[in-house]
């Protein structure tokens, strides 16, 4: 299963090519939509989450419900676009109409200036259009599609925020994963904790207030796959770095942590490493997850637990020091409208973008054109990996 996104942040619609997905799996565009409208909420988002409404428009690969085998192809329309017509139009236009609204002043901290400089663009509303996190609706779109597949064969994920700008969630290791689903939904900043909530949302406001832009922590939690998922056999088949890759991946991500993470690095081993047990009711299981569900780069069957940190957004209110690529003229870099605070939004896309890389790694190891036959081999691995 792979898939593929197009699309700029002020263009017509985003669409995603989604390939590989098995026929005659359940799939409905509630499904797809109820997680891009996840992605558009949270406290901190600015003024163009007010103007969109992503829905998609299932345009090739589902039929009355199932899928069809062959490639899905999901458009998401940008609501914006009927006010950047001239500006974002694939046609030529006239020179006069070209020139509004060419960014040659790039922003420090985004990709505008290393984007101009790689491509040749010397308006570099050519790169950020492109570069913008609006491409994450169609990254959601995608992992909607692995998350239908996930829950059907009994995989069930969810992301949530761990810390805003230094406010920490507190650790709840008694939540089930559907609480843990629900209390974040209810919760405007998607945390587990009340109180740190209301904390984060104090501190995005302060930020708002001074022209500045706040980061933060996302945990995804997935319960439900089976051991021995991904390979330790080559670098490339090993499922935590494929995770690691797909998080840092996304927009203003800087780093990937599993289960404690860096702080393995202070802990002897005997404090780090998760020991076996076994029953037979359950076959091998491990005492702690320490870990975060990994070992060799294969799945242990326990929850996986993967973090990812995000910048503070780049695109800032309050003036940093950049220089024009025209007249070399050092200014003040500032912007019109921004998200304060986006990391509500990226835990959903990180939950999203995780899924994919599980439905893919399932796929390549069970590979089958049948959504049933998929589900009926992984349920006999199931049985497998109990009576090991
Ligand atoms: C973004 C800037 C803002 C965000 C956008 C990402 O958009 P605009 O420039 O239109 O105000 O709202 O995020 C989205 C549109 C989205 O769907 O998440 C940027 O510079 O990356």
């Amino acid at each position: 299963m792979r898939y593929l996104t197009a699309g700029e942040s002020h263009g017509k619609q985003l669409t995603t090519i989604v390939e590989g997905v098995p026929a005659l799996m359940p799939l409905t565009s509630d499904e797809i939509n109820e997680s891009l409208l996840r992605r558009q909420k949270g406290h901190g988002r600015g003024k163009r989450m007010q103007i969109e409404k992503d829905l998609v428009d299932i345009a090739g690969g589902v039929r009355h419900g199932y899928t069809l085998g062959s490639p899905l192809a999901l458009i998401v329309k940008n609501d914006d676009f009927k006010h950047w017509t001239d500006i974002m139009g694939e046609d030529p236009i006239d020179e006069d109409k070209k020139l509004r609204r060419v960014v040659t002043r790039p922003r420090p901290g985004h990709a505008d200036l290393n984007g101009a400089i790689k491509y040749g663009h010397r308006d570099m509303r050519n790169i950020l259009e492109r570069s913008s996190a609006r491409e994450t609706a169609a990254r959601v779109a995608a992992g909607a599609v692995a998350k239908a597949l996930l829950k059907n064969l009994g995989i069930n994920i969810v992301g949530y925020v761990n810390e805003i700008a230094g406010i920490k969630a507190k650790d709840y290791p008694e939540l089930t994963i559907e609480d843990k689903m629900k209390i974040s939904e209810e919760s405007p900043v998607r945390s587990l904790d009340p109180e740190a909530s209301q904390k984060m949302m104090d501190a995005i406001d302060k930020a708002k207030k001074d022209g500045d832009s706040i980061g933060g922590i996302c945990e995804v939690y997935v319960e439900g796959m089976p051991a021995g998922i991904g390979s330790y056999v080559h670098y490339d088949r090993k499922l935590d770095a494929r995770i690691a890759f797909a998080v840092q991946s996304i927009n203003a991500f800087k780093g990937v942590e599993f289960g404690i993470g860096f702080e393995a690095a202070r802990r002897h081993g005997s404090e780090v490493h998760d020991e076996i047990i076994w029953s037979e009711e359950t076959g091998f299981r491990r005492r702690t997850n320490n870990l975060g569900g990994f070992e060799g780069g294969m799945t242990t069957g326990m929850p996986i637990v993967v973090k990812g940190v995000m910048k503070p957004i780049p695109t800032l209110y309050k003036p940093l020091q950049s220089v024009d690529i025209e007249t070399k003229e050092t200014f003040n870099a500032s912007i019109e409208r921004s998200d304060s605070c986006a990391v509500p939004a990226a835990a959903v896309v990180m939950e999203h973008v995780v899924a994919f890389e599980l439905a893919k790694a399932i796929l390549e190891q069970f590979p089958n054109d049948q959504f049933p036959k998929l589900k009926k081999a992984i349920d006999q691995y199931r049985e497998e990996v109990r009576c090991f």
